[in-house]
């Protein structure tokens, strides 16, 4: 299996977020990604290639323009406003003031456009998010072109971005982008499997009235986990997308049978759905150890569900999303990818 990488990720790099009240160093950083190649390395897979670049025309079918236009201009827009620090999003056309009208102040467009506090801006965000949409995409192009599998090594991670908003440390729709380039370019039936702890509201938003694109996911229930305002089971699509989205909100604690279970409920809709080629939004912070999350998955089990997904005999991109216990970060993403290619 090919990993796709850029090197342009380490241009974001912001001082901070928002975390139970208080400023702290972010756990979406930059040493996540060096774990995961060090790992791939130590466990011989190949060299990671480094990206193609793609122009916006994929984008664009699965996020709004003007929200694209607002990810490459808002940082200069900050300075121009003369701020010199992260930009962080703190006030919302919300329920009480549910505003359609993009304000020109660059804060309350940095509002319009975010779902929540925790993820800054900073210079170099816009640099490193093209550049994790073109790791995707040339992932993509591998399967395109007749690979089995590859493994899109984003940073940032995507899951959370929907149509027009950013939040939990997502900017583009990594998965998403891959899986409209998959459908544009042969593949008529697309399945996306998000296993990150939280659930993909993004991915699930975009796809939501599509019949094209599956969106399955499994993920700590909104009750307690973020993003709280999505994910339940009872979502299930709409329009043309009715029963093409499935949810399967867990309770906090979970372990790998409570887990696995839902695992082997997302492989009867993939394969009732005849899906001919397989996303996998791939965040290992189901992890015993994430210091976020709380499920309780431990480093074999990642092996082991690898392992069944390739049981589905699919053309299978990984793309990853989360996972925030660095030091182990490595060993469970590997571990899937080596279980994975250890039956197919
Ligand atoms: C709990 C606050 C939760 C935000 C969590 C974001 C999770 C991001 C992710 C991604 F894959 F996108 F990176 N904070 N008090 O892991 O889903
Ligand atoms: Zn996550």
């Amino acid at each position: 299996m090919k990993t796709i990488y850029s090197d342009k990720h380490t241009l974001r790099q912001v001082k901070a977020e928002i975390h139970n009240g208080e400023l702290v160093p972010p756990f979406e950083r930059k040493e996540r990604i060096d774990y995961i190649l060090k790992e791939l390395n130590k466990r011989g897979f190949d060299k990671p290639i480094s990206e193609q670049a793609f122009n916006l025309d994929t984008v664009h079918k699965v996020h709004s323009k003007d929200y694209v236009n607002f990810l490459q201009n808002v940082w200069q827009k900050w300075l121009n406003a003369g701020h010199t620090c992260d930009a962080i999003p703190n006030i919302w056309p919300s329920r009480s003031m549910p505003s359609k009208i993009i304000p020109s102040n660059i804060e309350a467009q940095i509002g319009y456009y975010a779902l929540a506090a925790e993820t800054a801006i900073s210079s170099g965000t816009w640099q490193a998010v093209n550049a994790a949409k073109d790791v995707a995409l040339t992932a993509a192009e591998h399967i395109i072109q007749g690979e089995k599998s590859a493994f899109a090594l984003c940073r940032p991670p995507g899951h959370h971005a929907a149509h027009d908003q950013f939040g939990g440390y997502c900017f583009l729709n990594n998965a998403a982008i891959a899986a409209q380039h998959l459908r544009d370019n042969g593949y008529s039936k697309v399945s996306i499997l998000d296993v990150d702890y939280h659930h993909g509201n993004g991915t699930q938003q975009i796809f939501y009235r599509r019949n094209d694109v599956q969106t399955l996911s499994i993920h700590g229930d909104p009750d307690f986990a973020f993003p709280y305002f999505l994910g339940h089971a009872n979502e299930t699509g709409d329009d043309a997308g009715v029963g093409h989205c499935f949810n399967y909100p867990l309770p906090a604690g979970s372990d790998y049978q409570t887990w696995s279970l839902a695992l082997e409920q997302s492989f009867t809709q993939i394969k009732a759905f005849n899906a001919e080629v397989l996303v996998i939004s791939l965040g290992v912070d189901t992890f015993e150890d994430d210091p976020i999350s709380a499920f309780k998955l431990r480093s074999d089990d990642f092996f082991d569900y690898g392992k069944r997904i390739a049981t589905l005999g699919l053309p299978t991109l990984f793309v990853m999303e989360g996972g925030y216990a660095v030091e182990q970060i490595g060993i469970n993403t590997v571990n899937v990818l080596a279980g994975f290619n250890s039956i197919s």
